[in-house]
């Protein structure tokens, strides 16, 4: 390989290479990570990194007995840059896995995952 050659790969590479990791990962939700409640959330909200579409999203809730309670479509939330908002359905007492996918402005998906509990 000639030395241009190289360097114009090396050019390349370090152009690409922020994109490549520009994915949407989430910054904040309500509720957070491992956080108790003490009573059902009216609704999720997800805050990312950057711009996510929220029409292309989804939040899944998943119970400890594994019942799916599926959240509302998301939409933007007007109050947060980047963050999505979704209703969810009255949840009872017991803790929760929300599943969510995400697709950047890129058209990238990302996925993630946390737990949060509501008290009894
Ligand atoms: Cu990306």
């Amino acid at each position: 390989m000639t030395t241009p050659l190289r360097l114009a790969l090396a050019t390349l590479a370090a152009t690409l290479s922020p994109l490549a990791f520009a994915h949407a990962s989430l910054v904040e939700s309500f509720p957070a990570k491992g956080q108790i409640l003490t009573g059902s959330p009216a609704e999720i909200h997800l805050t990312f990194n950057e711009h996510v579409e929220p029409r292309f999203c989804r939040i899944k809730l998943v119970s400890d007995a594994g019942k799916n309670f599926d959240a509302d479509r998301p939409s933007a939330d007007k109050t947060r840059p980047n963050a999505i908002v979704a209703a969810v359905p009255v949840l009872k007492p017991g803790t929760y896995s929300a599943r969510w996918t995400a697709v950047g402005s890129d058209g990238h998906k990302t996925h993630g995952d946390f737990s949060f509990t509501i008290a009894k």
